[in-house]
This record gives C-alpha cells, sequence and structure tokens, in this order.
C-alpha cells in the first residue's frame, strides 16, 4: 500500500518522532550549593538526558522572576532568575544541546507577566500611561450599601477572584492565576508587539530551538466581562473560564504570532521550530484540532489535559477535590486522544506528567514498596507504545514518586497548594463545607503540584546529590532506594527499562510513533489492551494496572506471538503478572 492511500498517513516531520525531555530548573541539579537548581547544573546533566535517547530539552522558566509561581511570573524575558545563571549560561546551554544532537525550548510564558514586570510598573502609575492599556483595567462596581466590588465575580485558578484593586488609579485589573500575575491585553497591537520581541524574537536569536507556550489558548477573551452564572451559591467567586478561554480572537493572535515572529526561524540544523502549546479546558477534538490542524499554521501541536485531569473534582473549584476513577473511563481518554487525529493534518502528544502534577506511579499505579518498580515500568510501555510525540517529565524516567503522605502541609511551597488548603481550612472552619479541609489534604496528597518538584534523586549521598546545601525543597525520604545512580548501573532497573523502551519506539518508529490506534475490551476493568497499526505491521500492547496475574485478552494471544518486549525478566505464555507491560509486533 502506498502511505498517501493510508488514510491515517502523517506526513513524518522531526517533533513527530523526537522525545522531549522536560527540566525543571529549581529542582534539577544544583552546581553552586546555594539550594536552587542551576543551568552549569542541568549543563552537567546533559550528557545524562542523551543517555536516555531523548532529541529535545525542554526547560521550565528559567527568567527573571519574583518566583510567585516559580517563574511563571517573569519580571524580564530578557533576563535569567540570578539563582539559575546567565543568559550567556542560556546560550551555552543551547550549545551544549546541540553539540550532543540535542534540540533546546524554553517556555513561552506570554499571557501574563510578573507585577513587577517594568510594563505592569508603568501600566500601574496612571490612568493615561501609554501601557495603560497593556493590561485589563476596570473600575469598580459598588453594592446598594456602598461596598466595592470587583468588576465580575469570576474565580481565578488559584483559588481567589481574577480582579485585584489597585489604590493608586482605584481600579481593578485582571489576573486568572496569582494577584502577582496580571494578565497581558492582547487586544493592544504595541503590547503584542512588544511580547514579539521582547519573549520570542531575543531568545530565537540566541539559538534556541522553539517554544513550549504556556496557557496558549488564553490570550483572547471576552473583554466586555459579563458576569458568570452563579453555578456554587457558597461563594461570590464562579467559575467562568467561557469569558477567558478560547475567546473570540484566539486564533488570529496564534496566526499572527506565527507568522510575524515563528516562522521567521529555523532550529541549529535548519529545520522548522517546534511549538507546542498548553491546551487547557478544551474537550472537544474540534476545538484542539483548530489549534494544531497543519494548514492553520498555528502550533505544532499542544497539551491536551484529559488524562491529567483523572481525579481532579468535578469543577473548576474542585482540582484538588479528589474523584475517584476506573481504568475504563482512563482507556476512553487515551482512545480519545490517540484517535482524534485519524484522517486529519493535525499531531497528538503523549505525557501524563509534568511540573503541574503528581507523579504518575503514585496517580495511575501503585507507589507502595512492593509495587513501584513494577508500576513505573508497565507506565513505561503504556506511553512509549503510544502515537503522537513523547513528552517526559525529569525523574519519571527513575520511577519517583509522590511525596510521602506523613509530610505536613508546612513541606507544600506551590502557590496553587497553598490557597487550596487556606480556603479549605477557612470553609471548614466557617461550616461552610465542614469536611473540605480533609478532602482538600487528601487531594494533595494525591495531585498537588509540588510532588513532582521535589529535587531530582542523583545519588545516595545527602540531598540526593541534588545539591550541597540546603534543598529549596525538601528531599524524597526515599533518595537512597529510588536514584539514577544505582539505576544506571543496573540492567534491571525502571532507567535501564526507560531506555530499552525508547530505543524500540525509534526503531519501530512507523507504528509506535504514527501508528493508528485501537483500543480493546473498553470494559475490561484490570487490563488496558490496544493494537497499534501502520501499513502491513501491527503491535499490541497489553498492561496489567493491577496487582494480581490477569489473563492476556483472547485477541492478543491469538493473534500475536512475536514478543517485543515486557517490563518483567520472564513473560509467562498466558498470564499477565501484576502490572506487567508487554508489546508483540507482527509483520
Ligand atoms: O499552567 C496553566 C494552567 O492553567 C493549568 O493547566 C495548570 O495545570 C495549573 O496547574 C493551574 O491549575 C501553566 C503552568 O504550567 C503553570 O505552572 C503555571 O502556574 C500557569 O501556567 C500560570 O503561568
Amino acid at each position: 500500500m502506498s502511505p498517501h492511500a493510508d488514510p491515517w498517513h502523517h506526513e513524518r516531520i522531526w517533533w513527530k518522532e523526537a522525545v522531549f525531555y522536560q527540566v525543571y530548573p529549581a529542582s534539577f541539579k544544583d552546581s553552586n550549593g546555594d539550594g536552587w537548581g542551576d543551568i552549569p547544573g542541568l549543563i552537567s546533566k546533559l550528557d545524562y538526558i542523551a543517555s536516555l535517547s531523548a532529541d529535545v530539552v525542554w526547560l521550565s522558566p528559567m527568567f527573571e522572576s519574583p518566583q510567585v509561581d516559580m517563574g511563571y511570573d517573569i519580571s524580564n524575558y530578557e533576563a535569567v532568575y540570578a539563582p539559575y545563571g546567565s543568559v550567556e549560561d542560556v546560550e551555552n546551554l543551547a550549545k551544549e544541546c546541540h553539540n550532543r544532537g540535542m534540540k533546546l525550548i524554553l517556555d513561552l510564558v506570554i499571557n501574563h507577566t510578573s507585577d513587577q514586570h517594568a510594563w505592569f510598573q508603568e501600566s500601574r502609575s496612571s490612568k493615561n500611561n501609554p501601557k495603560r492599556d497593556w493590561y485589563f483595567w476596570r473600575p469598580p462596581r459598588y453594592d446598594e450599601h456602598g461596598n466595592r466590588l470587583p468588576p465580575t465575580n469570576y474565580r481565578s485558578y488559584f483559588a481567589g477572584g481574577t480582579w485585584t484593586y489597585d489604590e493608586t488609579t482605584d481600579e481593578y485589573y485582571l489576573h486568572l492565576y496569582a494577584k502577582e500575575q496580571p494578565d497581558l491585553n492582547w487586544e493592544n497591537e504595541e503590547c503584542r508587539k512588544a511580547i514579539y520581541q521582547s519573549a520570542i524574537h531575543f531568545w530565537l536569536e540566541k539559538g534556541i530551538d522553539g517554544f513550549r507556550v504556556d496557557t496558549v489558548n488564553k490570550y483572547s477573551k471576552h473583554v466586555d466581562f459579563p458576569d458568570a452564572p452563579v453555578t456554587d451559591p457558597n461563594t461570590f467567586i464562579q467559575p467562568a473560564a467561557q469569558f477567558w478561554c478560547n475567546g473570540p480572537r484566539i486564533h488570529e493572535f496564534i496566526q499572527e504570532m506565527n507568522s510575524k515572529v515563528l516562522s521567521k526561524y529555523q532550529t541549529y540544523d535548519g529545520q522548522p521550530l517546534v511549538t507546542v502549546g498548553e491546551l487547557s479546558l478544551t474537550p472537544d477534538p474540534a476545538g484542539v484540532l483548530s489549534y494544531v490542524s497543519a494548514k492553520k499554521k498555528e502550533l505544532d501541536m499542544i497539551f491536551q489535559f484529559d488524562i491529567t485531569h483523572l481525579g481532579q473534582g468535578n469543577g473548576f473549584q474542585d482540582k484538588y477535590d479528589f474523584t475517584p476513577w476506573t481504568l475504563p473511563e482512563m482507556k476512553r481518554i487515551v482512545e480519545k486522544w490517540q484517535t482524534f487525529i485519524d484522517g486529519t493534518d493535525g499531531w497528538t502528544t503523549v505525557f501524563n506528567e509534568n511540573h503541574d502534577n503528581g507523579r504518575s506511579v503514585s496517580r495511575f499505579a501503585d507507589d507502595s514498596p512492593g509495587w513501584r518498580k513494577a508500576s513505573a515500568k508497565m507506565l513505561a510501555v503504556w506511553l512509549v507504545t503510544q502515537t503522537g510525540t513523547l513528552f517526559l517529565y525529569q525523574g519519571q524516567e527513575i520511577g519517583m514518586i509522590n511525596a510521602p503522605k506523613e509530610w505536613g502541609i508546612e513541606e507544600y511551597k506551590d502557590v496553587e497548594a497553598l490557597n487550596y488548603w487556606s480556603e479549605a481550612v477557612r470553609l471548614s472552619a466557617d461550616g461552610t463545607d465542614p469536611t473540605r479541609k480533609d478532602r482538600i489534604v487528601h487531594g494533595l496528597q494525591i495531585m498537588a503540584r509540588d510532588h513532582s518538584r521535589l529535587p531530582f534523586q542523583w545519588d545516595s549521598t545527602e540531598n540526593a546529590g541534588f545539591s550541597t546545601g540546603k534543598p529549596w525543597m525538601r528531599t524524597h525520604d526515599l533518595y537512597r532506594e529510588i536514584n539514577a545512580e544505582s539505576q544506571s548501573a543496573d540492567p534491571d532497573s525502571v532507567l535501564s527499562f526507560y531506555k530499552q523502551m525508547i530505543r524500540l519506539r525509534k526503531e519501530h518508529k512507523d507504528v509506535l510513533v504514527y501508528g493508528s490506534f485501537k483500543l480493546l475490551e473498553p470494559d475490561n476493568p484490570n487490563t488496558f489492551a490496544f493494537r497499534k497499526h501502520y501499513q502491513d505491521k501491527t503491535a499490541f500492547v497489553v498492561l496489567n494496572f493491577t496487582p494480581s496475574p490477569q489473563p492476556i485478552p483472547l485477541e492478543v494471544s491469538s493473534a500475536s506471538g512475536n514478543l517485543l518486549a515486557s517490563s518483567y525478566r520472564k513473560a509467562d505464555a498466558r498470564t499477565l503478572q501484576p502490572y506487567e507491560g508487554r508489546v508483540y509486533i507482527d509483520y
């Protein structure tokens, strides 16, 4: 069959088959003993990243920032947060990646700046400042008793309202995240030009190869800002994403950013740049496709978050109110985002961890002592065999797990966790929702963003070899058991297995990266089985998500005999062992 006769044929391009490795700079490797990771530390570990056969390093924000939201609050796009290093260090990082055949992408955080950014300082200084309109300023409202109210009743991401009052000019400014993260007004053309120049052009000139684009669907809002309907009668603030997400000019803005800046550059080796956008609150495939269809010239790919939202409550305000989920629900999510590109010119991504989520072993499998290693390997099979571009998050490859449940709230540092915690304490104390505090503690133990931000576990020396000083976050108690050094030397380790699986993914990229996906036995509550197909080649993947042996699905056992890999050293012919993952290939 000619490739074009295949309805699932996807054009081959470097970033579709690349393996991306996300580095969270604060927690990766500290070179100078101040307890914060840094760029020289990261450079010293590039050989480690390359040894995984990673092709691209995605570096989370290392820009100048007061660190209210760990660098997603940028006070100067053209400078580096001093504890991380300098602009020169980042240029050097790009070169060192390139020397190893890897590319480097940075985080592009342009929905908002820090309130310490010079643009916002100017904007807030007076109503007629030339940059006033670069942010969203609105006058207060007043109730019948003359009490001042914000312009709308929107709830923000971090458990508060989206408007903060500023005395200087007696107006409120909008922020979808923390009050120290005012939203930029993309309606203002001058502002857009400044963003392109300072945040994008500046870094592409320094030789980076693309961007992960933060909160990409929130640049266009309904700027008449209607009040949101009251869906939560317990509080003034209401979920209102319909007014600030996927707004009327969003595609125009992204196309402009692409045509005016991004498309003018190439990677260090003369290929198209890569962009991957963070697309939250977009549940429908058609909506997602409108951003990643190649002919739209907007984004190469996006992260759709249904998979990491599993368990995250029933509403915008319930993120940490854990709701149990079932394997069939999870399988349907994977199926949805594996198949939405069938017959289209769009592309998908594969991931289950990042810096905004708990660790996958703890969330999707079993992090108890007896099963954590088997679970990590099974999840490796799950990810590595899926169609789309693979993104790994630092520490995933050694099976790092969530912080111990015994740790108190004082070990959590994330603004989101702490705000949800204070809100829960208040709502429990005033009787609005007496059990909320306990529920939120439980939810944070599973899903807090802090879990993924613990220092990387390099070895069994003090502070896990991350730093010779006191790490900014506590090091996991289990670092002597789970660390990269011991796993490098062990052919049976999670790390060695990841390396093996990534090699197999590349060797069989036709079916594993580009193949079509078919879910088998959707209702089976214990095993996750799927078939991948590419021309004459078929792969079967079977994953046991339980701690007991499970039968191999009939369709797999009768169709296929060629075992390509198992997460156990010895695979049994008829039975899947606890938390075992396998791949068969026929061609
Ligand atoms: O996250 C954007 C975001 O809206 C969420 O999808 C995210 O998962 C977060 O947990 C909010 O609940 C990005 C960054 O990844 C995140 O770290 C930042 O806090 C946020 O933008 C603001 O810049």
